[in-house]
């Protein structure tokens, strides 16, 4: 079945506003709305490529770090796992449960190196790759290079290629989006593919232990035990209030994620977190016309140094530096990206009108950063206007 595939930043737009318009979204309009991520992770990396390079140390309990008192396990073989060894453990812990684990130290440039691979191979489909250490990456390859529908043939095709190329194994998780591919890729480990659907993630996270949801770690984990949660099911049972009331913004989150709902997009790690120009005046100026000029030669210099395909930032910011250096700044969070000249200005003006002109001015800056890209629910009706806006624009 052919199913709309939307650029990742109209997906969110359309999320938000359908949400706007009925707090509750449809399964059939979520599933319109479905996105294709697939989470790649080497295994045991570090021990795997150890492994690979020296034949004395295959088929063996093999720890990447240093043995001696103060060390710690960095990354464990597989067969030193089977002794409960693991990563981040002390070498002195690691010894008493496996006394015949074999320590090397880490060769980082070769890691580094054999990371710089695996990125090419994904980068072969999409520019929408977001490395979150060297072994790991998210993908969305709803729209890929080679219009291929399937994102498990793509995660097949990529596994082996890496195997090709690095003759290691790595394990992919597909599903529709991040936190649930992560899960995925962890599933069937080492030499994974794991999948999950649309139609089956809420089901998923049911049974999924608690300490594998995004953001919980031990402290919350702990909070959340004391709540009587210990899986996802248990999770849903919690009102956004009650969990937003225990967990701040995070309590959010997991009100999304119990219901398999999770928003956050790939973001290539090259985009960059924040684009500026600034001008420092010949002579200090003081008159508001003349500094609405220099906004509009500022912020077309500002667009004309994004990648628009890339940049997806929404706060900009003006900054005012006075003569006597005292520096002011003012900003404005959207709910679209800035990409164009007439935004961007139209925005600075704002910022500007209030500032108090009449001591002389040296400089003028303006920014656009890149957000996270969390929007709360409470601010989605202002969504339906930008939707309308951000359409006309395209
Ligand atoms: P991971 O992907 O977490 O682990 P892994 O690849 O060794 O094993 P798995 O098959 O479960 O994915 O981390 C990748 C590498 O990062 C790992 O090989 C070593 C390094 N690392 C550390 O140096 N310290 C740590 O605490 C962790 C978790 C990893
Ligand atoms: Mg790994
Ligand atoms: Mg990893």
């Amino acid at each position: 079945m052919q199913t709309f595939q939307f650029h990742p930043y109209l997906y969110k737009t359309f999320l938000f506003y359908l949400r706007s318009q009925n707090s509750q979204i449809t399964p059939s309009a979520y599933y319109l709305m479905v996105r294709k991520i697939i989470h790649i992770d080497m295994d045991a990396f570090f021990a795997s490529i150890e492994q690979r390079d020296n034949e004395a140390f295959r088929g063996k309990p093999l720890a990447v770090g240093y043995a001696e008192a103060r060390g710690v396990v960095a990354a464990a073989s597989y067969e030193a796992r089977r002794y409960g060894v693991r990563s981040a453990m002390p070498s002195k812990t690691a010894l008493k449960k496996c006394p015949h684990l074999i320590f090397t130290h880490g060769r980082y440039d070769v890691y580094k190196s054999v990371s710089n691979e695996i990125m090419e191979i994904f980068q072969e489909y999409t520019d929408l790759v977001e490395p979150l250490s060297l072994d790991e990456a998210f993908l969305d390859v709803t729209e890929n290079r080679f219009g291929i529908s399937s994102a498990t043939e793509i995660a097949k095709e990529i596994k082996q290629k890496i195997f090709e190329k690095t003759n290691l194994t790595a394990s992919a998780g597909v599903s529709y989006n991040k936190f649930l591919a992560k899960i995925a890729s962890d599933y069937r480990k080492p030499d994974g593919l794991f999948i999950i659907r649309p139609k089956d993630g809420e089901q998923f996270v049911e049974t999924l232990e608690i300490e594998r949801f995004f953001g919980v770690g031990k402290v919350t984990a702990e909070a959340m035990h004391q709540m009587g949660i210990k899986t996802g099911s248990d999770l849903k049972q919690f009102s956004e209030a009650q969990l937003t009331q225990a967990f701040g913004k995070a309590g959010h989150t997991f009100y999304l994620n119990a219901r398999g709902i999770d928003d956050r997009l790939v973001e290539p790690d090259r985009e960059r977190k924040s684009m500026g120009a600034e001008l420092t005046f010949e002579h200090d100026i003081d008159s508001l016309e003349q500094l609405q000029l220099i906004l509009h030669e500022v912020a077309e210099d500002v667009i004309g140094r994004i990648d628009k395909r890339d940049f997806i930032g929404r706060t900009v910011t003006l900054k005012i530096k006075y003569a006597d250096f005292q520096i002011i700044t003012r900003s404005k969070t959207g709910f679209v990206p800035v990409t164009t000249f007439e935004q961007l200005y139209r925005i600075g003006l704002e910022l500007l009108a209030p500032i108090d002109t009449s001591p002389k001015i040296r400089l003028l800056g303006l920014t656009i950063k890149r957000n996270d890209n969390r929007i709360h629910p409470a601010d989605a009706y202002q969504l339906k206007i930008q939707f309308e806006e951000w359409k006309n624009e395209r």
